[in-house]
C-alpha cells in the first residue's frame, strides 16, 4: 500500500521537479494578441478558442480586449513591441491605419500576424500572414440563397441591411459579395442600409428605425451577423410582425444563438464563419519561430445552414 502511493507521487510529479533543468531547455513561446473587443457571440467563442488552443501549445499569452477602438488595439501592440513578445497577432478592427504601428513591430523585428479580419495597406510586408474567412464569399453566398429562395416570385422585394462595424473588413466585404450577386436581378432593392455595429443592442435599435420608416415594405433583412440579426428580431415581434415569415432573415456566423432562432422558426439561414481560429494560429506562431515559411493567406472553410437544417446540426455545433 505505502508502496503504491510513493509511485502515484512520482507519476504526477513534473519531469522538471526530478531531474535539473537542461541547458538548451527552450523558454516558452511569448504572443501578445490584440482582440477586437467582446461585441458577439462570435467574437466570445473565437476568444475562448485563442486562449484555449495557446494553453494547449504551451504558448505563453498575452491578451488584450479593444473594445472595438482601434487606438485601444495600437495602444495594446505598442506594449507587445515594448515587452519584446516573439509574435504579436491581432484582429484589426478597421482596414486602414495601421502602418505606423506595424513598421514599428517591423523595426523591433516582431513577426506579426492578422486574425480574422485584414487590412488593407499598400505595404504587404508589414505582417507574415493573414489567417481566416472569405468575407465576400460569404455575402455571395447570402446573395445566392436569397435568389433561390425568391425565385420565380413578382419583384419589388425590398431589402434593409444591417452593416458591420464601418470600416471593417466583414461589413465591407459581406457588402460587397452579396450586392454582385443581387445586382443582376432588378427585383431587389436595398431600401435601407445602416451599420449595427454588430451587436444585438445595435441591430434592434436600427431594425426598430428601419421599422417605422418603412413598416410592410420590408421584405428581406440581410444582417452582417447572427447577433445583429438576433437583436432585429425582437424589434419585428415587438412592431408585431413574424420573423421568418413577414420578413425573410438572412445572417452570417452560425453560432448557437442563430440556430436556436433558425430552429423557431425566427431566422431563415446563417451563413457560416468559423471564429476557432485559434488552433491555426498557434501552429503558424509556432512554425515563424522554428523560421518554416508559412502562406502568405490561410482562408477558413465554411458553409451554410438554412433553418430546416438547423435541427438536425445543432448538436454538432462547437460555438
Ligand atoms: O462576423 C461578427 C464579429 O470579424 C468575422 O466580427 C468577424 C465578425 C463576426 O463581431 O460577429
Amino acid at each position: 500500500m505505502k508502496r503504491r502511493t510513493v509511485l502515484v507521487a512520482m507519476a504526477a510529479a513534473p519531469l522538471s521537479a526530478m531531474l535539473p533543468l537542461p541547458a538548451f531547455a527552450q523558454k516558452p513561446i511569448v504572443l501578445g494578441f490584440a482582440q477586437v473587443g467582446a461585441e458577439s457571440e462570435w467574437r466570445t467563442a473565437n476568444t475562448e478558442s485563442i486562449k484555449s488552443s495557446a494553453k494547449e501549445a504551451g504558448i505563453d499569452l498575452k491578451f488584450s480586449d479593444a473594445q472595438q477602438k482601434q487606438e485601444n488595439q495600437i495602444k495594446a501592440i505598442r506594449s507587445y513591441i515594448a515587452q519584446k513578445v516573439d509574435v504579436i497577432a491581432f484582429s484589426p478592427v478597421v482596414e486602414t491605419g495601421w502602418d505606423t504601428v506595424l513598421v514599428e513591430a517591423k523595426n523591433a523585428k516582431i513577426p506579426v500576424v492578422l486574425t480574422d479580419r485584414a487590412i488593407s495597406s499598400k505595404d504587404d510586408t508589414l505582417y507574415v500572414t493573414f489567417i481566416g474567412s472569405d468575407f465576400t464569399e460569404e455575402g455571395r453566398k447570402a446573395g445566392r440563397w436569397l435568389l433561390e429562395k425568391e425565385k420565380g416570385k413578382p419583384g419589388p422585394i425590398n431589402i434593409v441591411e444591417l452593416q458591420g462595424t464601418v470600416g471593417s473588413a466583414p461589413a465591407i466585404d459581406r457588402k460587397k459579395g452579396f450586392e454582385e450577386i443581387i445586382k443582376g436581378d432588378p427585383r431587389f432593392k436595398i431600401i435601407r442600409s445602416q451599420t449595427g455595429d454588430f451587436t444585438r443592442a445595435k441591430g434592434k435599435e436600427v431594425m426598430e428605425a428601419f421599422l417605422k420608416a418603412e413598416g410592410k415594405n420590408i421584405n428581406v433583412l440581410y444582417a452582417h451577423n447572427d447577433d445583429m440579426a438576433i437583436g432585429a428580431i425582437q424589434a419585428i415581434e415587438e412592431a408585431g410582425m413574424k420573423p421568418g415569415q413577414d420578413i425573410v432573415i438572412i445572417s452570417v456566423d452560425g453560432v448557437k444563438g442563430a440556430f436556436e432562432a433558425m430552429m423557431a422558426g425566427k431566422l431563415n439561414v446563417s451563413v457560416e464563419c468559423s471564429p476557432l481560429l485559434g488552433p491555426q494560429l498557434m501552429s503558424v506562431v509556432k512554425d515563424i519561430k522554428a523560421g518554416k515559411p508559412v502562406p502568405k493567406r490561410i482562408v477558413t472553410q465554411e458553409s451554410i445552414f438554412p433553418m430546416e437544417v438547423a435541427a438536425k446540426e445543432f448538436p454538432n455545433r462547437k460555438y
